[in-house]
């Protein structure tokens, strides 16, 4: 591996630029996907095929400019179009609503390769692909389906997903926004926080208690009266995504509005698997990206007159992370298998969920560690993945949450109340 290449010192920045810094010790153009145990040779000719098209182009078209929009907090919305082109957005949903119709394991892939680049970018695709289009298909009526789908699957049309409130995150039963029927419409009041996209969103798939304390799910579009969006700006994870406010100060929607296949909490946390299945995958991306910034740091640094991987701690780090990031590989593949087969249980993608966000954490602290000083600066970026990792081990149900779904699983107990 070179010193320095054009486009590591593109990268680089001022603080590589300076004539007093070291030269920048990565490179994305060389990196090497981590593949211990050949999880390659069990996917399809498609699903590589799939993969790499992704790979190639966040490598290509998104590691140039991500540190930027990261540092700007401002959302790369050029990229939608290639997005919807390469598949990303949508990738299980049917094709005849303009969805890619793969099984989960290349879903998986595609969320590896984007994260493997920035979390937000992945976010995007998962509210999109799990939180917006998944119920709109699973929950709609046909007018919905046909309505909202093909659109989305294009990047014509953005959406958002609101369950979280300012009052409430993690139990969700206790939410405070009501659905109110009045004649042919609903009106809709309440708040909600930690909504990704919504500041840019056509349409917000919103849940809502109506007056018989069911839980049920609204396509509610932005432009309706009532209707605002406040961005949460002042975030330091996930910076080149959008996050928003969603407040529905007493909106009017038709009745026709509103998902007629689904009634319960099971609504909401039904899309909750889709999508917390693809962050297994894309935190993993995340982690395989830290992983491999490390690799190339220990092999090219040298102290006390030698590469640092020759150092037998250094060594052990490389291999915890190795051990880790492939143990979290091969959770995915089974877990994606399961899930293509129809046969997994929401306690397993919990499982996997809690494994893999935490691994990549640890990895991405490890890594940070082996990249010393610089570890800290904008020339890599470990501190910007681990820094959107913290988000991804919140959202989507916390490590802790994830930890009482299991354990409940396990013991028949139930910890939560
Ligand atoms: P509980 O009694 O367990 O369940 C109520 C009903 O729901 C069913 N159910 C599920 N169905 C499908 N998938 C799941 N994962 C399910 N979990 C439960 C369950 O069978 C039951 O159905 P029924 O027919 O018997 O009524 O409910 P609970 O109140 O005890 O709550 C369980 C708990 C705490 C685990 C749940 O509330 C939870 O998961 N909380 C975490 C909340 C969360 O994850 N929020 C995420 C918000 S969205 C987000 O973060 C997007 S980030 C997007 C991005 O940028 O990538
Ligand atoms: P709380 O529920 O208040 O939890 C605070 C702490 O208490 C956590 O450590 C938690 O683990 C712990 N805790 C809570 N209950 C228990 C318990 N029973 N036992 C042990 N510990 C417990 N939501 C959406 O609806 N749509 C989105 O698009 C969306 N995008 C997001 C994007 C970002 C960047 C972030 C940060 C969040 C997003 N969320 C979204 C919200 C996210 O799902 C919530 O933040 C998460 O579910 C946790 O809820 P909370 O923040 O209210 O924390």
């Amino acid at each position: 591996m070179p010193e320095s290449s054009s486009s590591s010192a593109a990268l680089a920045g001022s603080a590589a630029t300076n004539g007093t810094s070291p030269p920048q010790t990565w490179d994305p153009a060389d990196f090497e996907a981590l593949d211990y145990y050949a999880i390659d040779e069990l996917l399809t000719d498609e699903a590589r095929q799939i993969r790499d098209e992704v790979r190639d182009f966040m490598t290509a078209e998104v590691a140039p400019i991500i540190e930027e929009h990261a540092e700007n907090e401002t959302f790369p919305d050029q990229l939608i179009p290639e997005f919807a082109r390469l598949g990303l957005l949508g990738p299980k949903v049917p094709t005849e609503y303009g969805g890619g119709g793969h099984d989960s394991i290349v879903y998986g892939l595609m969320m590896q390769e984007v994260e493997r680049i920035d979390s937000g970018l992945r976010s995007f695709c998962s509210v999109t692909g799990s939180l917006v289009m998944y119920p709109i298909w699973k929950y709609g009526s046909e007018e919905q389906k046909q309505k909202w789908l093909p659109k989305l699957a294009a990047g014509e049309a953005i959406g958002c997903f609101g369950l979280t409130e300012p009052y409430v995150g993690s139990n969700p039963s206790d939410m405070r926004t009501t659905a109110t029927k009045d004649g042919d419409s609903y009106i809709i009041d309440g708040h909600k926080r930690w909504s990704t996209n919504a500041s840019i969103a056509d349409v917000a798939v919103i849940w809502a208690k109506t007056e018989d304390g069911a839980t049920r799910g609204f396509l509610i579009e932005t432009d309706r009266e009532g209707v605002s969006t406040p961005p949460i700006d002042d975030t330091l994870s996930l910076r080149a995504a959008v996050t928003s406010e969603v407040v529905l100060d007493e909106v009017r929607v038709p009745a026709s509005n509103i998902l007629p296949d689904v009634s319960g909490l099971k609504g909401p946390l039904s899309c909750l698997n889709q999508a917390r299945y693809g962050i297994c995958w894309g935190a993993i991306g995340a982690a395989m990206a830290c992983y491999d910034v490390a690799r190339q740091h220990v092999t090219t640094r040298e102290q006390f007159g030698r590469k640092i991987g020759g150092f037998q701690l250094v060594q052990e780090r490389m291999v915890e992370m190795v051990q880790e990031i492939t143990k979290a590989q091969l959770l995915n593949w089974r877990l994606g298998s399961l899930m293509s087969a129809g046969n997994v249980r929401p306690q397993q993608v919990s499982l996997a969920k809690r494994n893999n966000c935490s691994t990549a954490l640890d990895v991405a602290r490890s890594a940070r560690q082996l990249l010393g000083g610089n570890g800290v600066t904008k020339m890599y970026p470990v501190m910007r993945h681990m820094a959107n990792l913290e988000s991804v081990v919140t959202y989507e149900g916390t490590h802790e949450i994830h930890t009482l779904i299991v354990g409940r699983d396990v013991t028949g107990e139930n910890a939560f109340t």
